[in-house]
């Protein structure tokens, strides 16, 4: 049933009427809608996104944790002299002076100022947006280095956690409740395949050799809102999943996202390819940031974590096409699969410029 947004939005600090309400983004977990409000002469918008239940166990847990980012962010921003409610997202209070609204029903409301002259993007459009984009994620980190890290709650266990990923894929395959392994033949021997690289970057931060930091962990092109008139990366968005992780989660995850010459969901894998280019560009702009404080260890590894998360995502794609489609949002059949496959052949493609990859790193 589609939610009643005047009544929702009729629940948090906002003066003016209620003008209209429609679905906004793409993303694949929460469900977005845009606003509009009259504000006098004015029209205003503001982001309503109803928080999946399924996916974020500890609601409150998750909103304390934006407020403390988006806080500190802003601080920052203001210290820089620059203009928090555009470069960070500000959160809407609801009239009990509450981040979430917890409606009778069991749902759970937030809400955002939308950031107007800026827009995301679902797949690569133009080279600038990926070296924004690495400037974006590499500013982003480098403000948060600051925040206590026992300020923010785990959203999702084990989030990155790419051995336990690997498990649950294995754990999916054999149970194999809908039969679809069958139709999924290569890409589980894909996978089956690199078993013993999933434990890589989590044993190195279990043992203390790579250090945590706080992080995005959802670091897809799409969650950089981009300025219309200069292309740079005015916003980093999409804050659920930001709590402690490796740096190398953000970068990786980035260029599993960003090196991709295809949409994340291309049945046609002609046009899926990884894109030496966009590394070299996201690398540049993210080593603007990061590189005075990276350490050797995850400069090293910059390489591996772009293969490692898209390995990791693929994995998550296919144990979800193997339980049946009920974590990731599905408009076809087999999106879950043609999803599968795209991460598969950028991985696959990763792996014969790894070499180059360290090249782009040092250069
Ligand atoms: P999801 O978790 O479902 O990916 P996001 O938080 O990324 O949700 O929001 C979905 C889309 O809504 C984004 O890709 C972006 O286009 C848009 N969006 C989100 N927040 C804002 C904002 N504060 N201002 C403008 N657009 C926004
Ligand atoms: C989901 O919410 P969204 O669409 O930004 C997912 C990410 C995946 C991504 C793949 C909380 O991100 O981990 O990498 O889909 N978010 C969550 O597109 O699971
Ligand atoms: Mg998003």
């Amino acid at each position: 049933m589609d939610p009643d947004l005047r009544v929702i939005a009729g629940q948090f600090e906002i003066d003016g009427a209620y003008v209209s309400a429609s679905p906004w983004g793409s993303g694949h977990i929460n469900d977005t809608y845009v606003v509009e409000f009259q504000l006098g002469s004015s029209a205003k918008r503001f982001i309503f996104q109803r928080i999946n239940r399924r996916v974020f166990k500890d609601p409150v847990g998750l909103m304390a944790n934006i407020a403390a980012v988006t806080g500190h962010l802003r601080r920052k921003v203001l210290e820089a002299g620059g203009d928090p409610l555009r470069e960070t997202l500000t959160l809407i209070p609801t009239r009990e002076a509450s981040a979430l609204l917890e409606t009778d029903a069991g749902e759970c409301w937030r809400s955002y100022l939308f950031i107007e002259g800026a827009r995301t993007y679902d797949a690569v459009e133009r080279p600038e947006h990926v070296l924004a984009a690495g400037r974006a994620f590499g500013r982003f980190q480098t403000l948060l280095r600051d925040l206590p890290a026992g300020e923010l709650a785990e959203t999702i266990p084990d989030f990155h956690h790419t051995r336990k990923r690997f498990d649950a894929f294995a754990q999916a395959l054999s149970e194999d409740r809908l039969g679809r392994a069958q139709s999924a033949r290569p890409e589980i021997e894909f996978v089956l395949r690199r078993e013993a690289i999933a434990s890589r970057l989590v044993d190195m931060l279990a043992d203390g050799r790579l250090p945590p930091r706080i992080t995005h962990n959802d670091t897809k092109l799409n969650n950089v809102l981009i300025d219309d008139q200069t292309g740079e990366g005015v916003c980093v968005i999409d804050l659920d999943t930001v709590m402690p992780g490796l740096s190398l989660y953000d970068f990786g995850d980035a260029i599993r996202s960003m090196g991709n010459t295809g949409a994340e969901d291309e049945p046609d894998l002609s046009k899926v390819g990884f894109s030496l280019e966009a590394f070299d560009l996201f690398t540049r702009g993210y080593l603007e940031f990061a590189g005075s404080w990276l350490e050797p260890e995850e400069l090293t590894l910059l390489p591996l974590s772009a293969e490692l998360m898209t390995l990791e995502n693929g994995m998550r794609f296919l144990t979800d096409y193997l339980q049946g489609d009920t974590y990731f949002k599905t408009r076809r059949p087999e999106h879950n699969l043609d999803r599968t496959r795209t991460q598969f052949k950028l991985m696959q493609e990763m792996e014969e410029v790894e070499k180059q990859m360290a090249v782009a790193v040092r250069s």
